[in-house]
This record gives structure tokens, C-alpha cells and sequence, in this order.
């Protein structure tokens, strides 16, 4: 089955992965939150090739290698900073997810792993981000062979239980999804 969606919580930084998507900032430099541990797990070379990269627009997303991380690539993706909602916030995520996606389905990439991106220190509320996120990837399986599994990594209980809330409502509408808790 290739539209299959995953629900844990971790360090997505541990995961073995074709591909962990990074929630990076338009330079593609490296920050905080996700972003620095990723590249502190992957070494300075992640940092070499994202310097060759030129940045990244908002909503739109760029391959790199993996490095020392356990996973073999990373699509770094911009998400929106949250200013209220009105600011074209939710299409620009949902832009963030199929970007990734289109990106690893390109490259024949069978796993990928998200995180919640935008809802850290871009302060995108989770309820609404993490809905986003599961309904743009669930659209895009629905048309693609690749990836075949879509795992999304929360760093806390509470994003868990969020996005195991939305996964719920989406089961609930029909979709052939899988949880995992
Ligand atoms: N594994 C999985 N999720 C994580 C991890 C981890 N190791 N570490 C944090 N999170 P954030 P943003 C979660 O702030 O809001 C950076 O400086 C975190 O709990 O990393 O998109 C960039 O360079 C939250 O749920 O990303 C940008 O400047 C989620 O990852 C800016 O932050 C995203 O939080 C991007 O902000």
C-alpha cells in the first residue's frame, strides 16, 4: 500500500529514513529548534552543501544529502511565520508539504519523515498547522506511488495527541491511515 501515513513521537533526528524533512529559515543556514539539531547531528557538511544552495523561498523546498545522520537525505523546507492567519499562512504550509513531497517523490524516495514544521519558534498553532500537514500529504499519496510511507515526528506529547486528534478525524473520513503510538 503506498498511501500510508505514521504518527509517532521522537527525535527525528534519529530516524533511518530515505528522507527527515527540516523546518529550515530562508537562508538555509541552520537556526534553532529542529533545524540545529539536524545539523548538529549531520556534521558541517549538511552546512557546506546548504551554502551552495542560494536559500530557499518560503513555502517552497530543497534536497540535500544526509551526511552523519542516519537518514540519507534531507529536504529542507521554509515554513511560514504565523502572523494570525490571514497572511496566506495556510497555503504557504500546505506549499512547505507538497514541495517535500514532490521533491522525494522525484528521487524515488520510498520514506520520508516530517516534522511539525511552522509550530515551534514560528509559532504556527498546532491544531491548525498539524491538520494542514496531515490533509496535503494525504491528497498528494492519493496521486503518487512515492513515498510510500509518510511519517510525522512530534517532539512532544502534545503534539502527538494533536495530530493523533486529526489522524482520528480523517480515518473517521474515509482515508486508509495508520497510526502508531
Ligand atoms: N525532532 C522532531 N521535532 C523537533 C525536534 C527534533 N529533534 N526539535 C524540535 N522539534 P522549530 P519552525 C519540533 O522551531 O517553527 C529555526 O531556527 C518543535 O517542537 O524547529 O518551523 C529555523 O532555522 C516543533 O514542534 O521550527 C527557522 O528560523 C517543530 O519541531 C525557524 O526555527 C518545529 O519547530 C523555523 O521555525
Amino acid at each position: 500500500m503506498h498511501d500510508q501515513i505514521a504518527v509517532v513521537q521522537g527525535d527525528i533526528t534519529t530516524l533511518a529514513v530515505d528522507a527527515i524533512v527540516n523546518a529550515a529559515n530562508e537562508s538555509l543556514l541552520g537556526g534553532g529548534g529542529v533545524d540545529g539539531a539536524i545539523h548538529r547531528a549531520a556534521g558541517p557538511g549538511l552546512l557546506a552543501e546548504c551554502r551552495k544552495l542560494g536559500g530557499c523561498p518560503t513555502g517552497q523546498a530543497k534536497l540535500t544529502r544526509g551526511y552523519q545522520l542516519p537518514a540519507k537525505h534531507v529536504i529542507h523546507t521554509v515554513g511560514p511565520v504565523w502572523r494570525g492567519g490571514a497572511a496566506g499562512e495556510p497555503d504557504l504550509l500546505a506549499s512547505c508539504y507538497r514541495s517535500s513531497l514532490q521533491l522525494a517523490a522525484g528521487k524515488g524516495l520510498a520514506t520520508v519523515a516530517f516534522p511539525s514544521i511552522s509550530t515551534g519558534i514560528y509559532g504556527y498553532p498546532i491544531a491548525l498547522a498539524c491538520r494542514i500537514a496531515l490533509r496535503t500529504t494525504k491528497a498528494f499519496l492519493e496521486h503518487h506511488t512515492q513515498p510510500r510511507l509518510v511519517t510525522f515526528v512530534c517532539f512532544t506529547a502534545h503534539d502527538l495527541d494533536e495530530y493523533k486528534l486529526a489522524l482520528a478525524e480523517m480515518v473517521n473520513g474515509g482515508a486508509r491511515l495508520h497510526p502508531v503510538v
